[in-house]
Formats: structure tokens, C-alpha cells, sequence
């Protein structure tokens, strides 16, 4: 079960769904995509939902609901059925990347996004430039940025990286932490009301993984090592999902790929 508001369920949704061809449908969150279905959390629980055929139709070449979608489905999910998704809401924000496809087309990353934190490694990951690109992407999505510094405790020179970056990126705010140690995250979940998103991208082996698992408190996502020589991971992530933190915020982690970096 799961309360909509802290899911993120405000008035822009709720409007919405008065107006819609399906006002009697069941609201739900695009929590995950598995197998070819999609994986929804609403108020009565979670489940398991694929498109209505004629949705399908209506949506192909135009673009397929991402993870952090809202949608409306013909019936309660749960967990011994697959249910249909009859439509899918306006996004209030969407995070896209350049497709790698021969069409070049934008992919939606993932919607609905409150907050998006660059994450970057105070390793050989630290790269200036590539944090401001991060953020470029992050304002045009309509969510809020942030900066994560992480490993603080392999950096011995923290006191003039963190101004370097905060004279870069104006009015966004710079967090520095230790996943691995779990320092610094008290401030950063202080900073995600409950009923926010946020989302967490960076290059692989900055350590997002780890920071959600620290977060969580439990070893939900798979972490990997990087390479000694320039601190790159190998792409350990390959999905998008969403995830309740224990005090009610989601959180949310992208496919860290070359071409995103
Ligand atoms: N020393 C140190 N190591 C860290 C810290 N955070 C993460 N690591 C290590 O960095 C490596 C990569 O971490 P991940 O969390 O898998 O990185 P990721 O950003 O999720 O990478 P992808 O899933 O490949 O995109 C792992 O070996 C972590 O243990 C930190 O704060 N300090
Ligand atoms: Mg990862």
C-alpha cells in the first residue's frame, strides 16, 4: 500500500485525472520496467501493467512511459495479474539523453523528477566541465539540481574542490560525502521532502549505487570496483528505479552509459 502524495500525487496529476477519458481509473507511479511490463506502485499496491492496445498505437514513434510516469490504469494492480494502463499523464519534468540510435532521437530517461543530484568522484573521476554538462541537462529536465562531491576520503585537497565546483555552478547547491563511510548524507536527505523525487546520475563508478544503498540502509543495488588508473566503473547499473526511503522520499537511479557521461 502505498499513499499517493508520498509518491509524489499533487494537484497537476489529480487535475489531470478529473479531466481524463478514464476518471474512474486507478492512479499509479511507474515505479520500474521488467520483462516487457511495467512494474506500478498505487494506493492499493503494487504490480505488474502493459499498455492498452490502442495506447500502444496512439504512443508509437511519439514515445513510451519511462519510469517516473504517472498513469491510469483500468484496475487495481496486484500481485497474481497484469493490469492495463489506459493513459498516461502530462510529465511535470523529464530528464532526457541523446539516443545512441541512428535516428539520434532524445530517450526519456526518467519523469516526474524533483530533484536530480550530480554525483562525482573526488577520485580521478573529478572532472569540472563534465559536472556543469550534467547540470545543463538537469535545469532543461525542469527539476532542481545538485552537486554530490563523493569519496571525499580518497581526496586530501576537498577544501579547494569544493569552491572550485560552487564558482562554477551558481546557485546550486554543493554536498560533499563519503558513501563508502557514510558521511555527509544527513544534509542531503534533509534536503528531499517527503512527496519528492530525486534521481541521482553521474559517470559509472562515482558512487551512486553506494549512495542510495546508504541511504536506504540496506545493499539494494549492486555496486562494482572501478579502474585504479582513472576511476571509471563498468556500468555496474544498467536500469532505472524507483525506491521508497525508509522515511517515505523515492529515490531513483539511471543506466550509467559512455554516452551519457
Ligand atoms: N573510497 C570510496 N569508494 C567509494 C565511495 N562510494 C563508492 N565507492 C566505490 O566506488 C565503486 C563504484 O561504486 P558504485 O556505487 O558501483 O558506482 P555507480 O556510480 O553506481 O556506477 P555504475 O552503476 O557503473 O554507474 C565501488 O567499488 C564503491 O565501493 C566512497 O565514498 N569512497
Ligand atoms: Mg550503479
Amino acid at each position: 500500500m502505498y499513499q499517493l502524495s508520498t509518491l509524489g500525487f499533487g494537484p497537476f496529476f489529480e487535475e489531470q485525472l478529473s479531466r481524463s477519458e478514464h476518471p474512474a481509473g486507478v492512479p499509479a507511479r511507474i515505479a520500474g520496467e521488467h520483462r516487457g511490463a511495467y512494474v506500478v506502485w498505487s494506493a492499493s499496491g503494487a504490480g505488474r501493467a502493459q499498455l492498452a492496445g490502442k495506447l500502444r498505437t496512439r504512443l508509437e514513434g511519439k514515445g513510451f512511459p519511462a519510469v517516473g510516469d504517472w498513469v491510469v490504469l483500468k484496475d487495481a494492480p496486484g500481485p497474481d495479474r497484469i493490469t492495463i494502463i489506459d493513459e498516461v499523464l502530462e510529465r511535470r519534468t523529464v530528464f532526457t539523453r541523446g539516443a545512441a540510435g541512428r535516428l539520434g532521437r532524445t530517450q526519456v530517461v526518467a519523469a516526474n523528477i524533483d530533484i536530480v543530484f550530480a554525483v562525482c568522484g573526488l577520485d580521478a573521476d573529478f572532472n569540472v566541465r563534465r559536472i556543469e554538462r550534467y547540470l545543463a541537462r538537469i535545469w532543461a529536465s525542469g527539476a532542481q539540481p545538485a552537486v554530490i562531491l563523493n569519496k571525499a576520503d580518497l581526496c586530501e585537497n576537498t577544501a579547494e574542490r569544493m569552491p572550485e565546483v560552487e564558482s562554477h555552478c551558481p546557485m546550486v547547491p554543493v554536498y560533499v560525502t563519503s558513501a563508502l563511510l557514510s558521511e555527509g548524507l544527513a544534509v542531503i536527505r534533509a534536503s528531499i521532502r517527503e512527496g519528492l523525487t530525486a534521481a541521482f546520475v553521474g559517470s559509472s563508478g562515482a558512487g551512486k549505487s553506494t549512495l542510495i544503498n546508504a541511504f536506504l540502509g540496506e545493499e539494494r543495488m549492486p555496486t562494482g570496483e572501478v579502474r585504479a588508473r582513472d576511476g571509471r566503473g563498468c556500468h555496474v547499473t544498467t536500469h532505472r528505479q524507483l525506491a521508497c526511503w525508509p522515511e517515505a522520499a523515492c529515490s531513483w537511479t539511471r543506466r550509467a552509459c559512455g554516452s551519457c557521461n
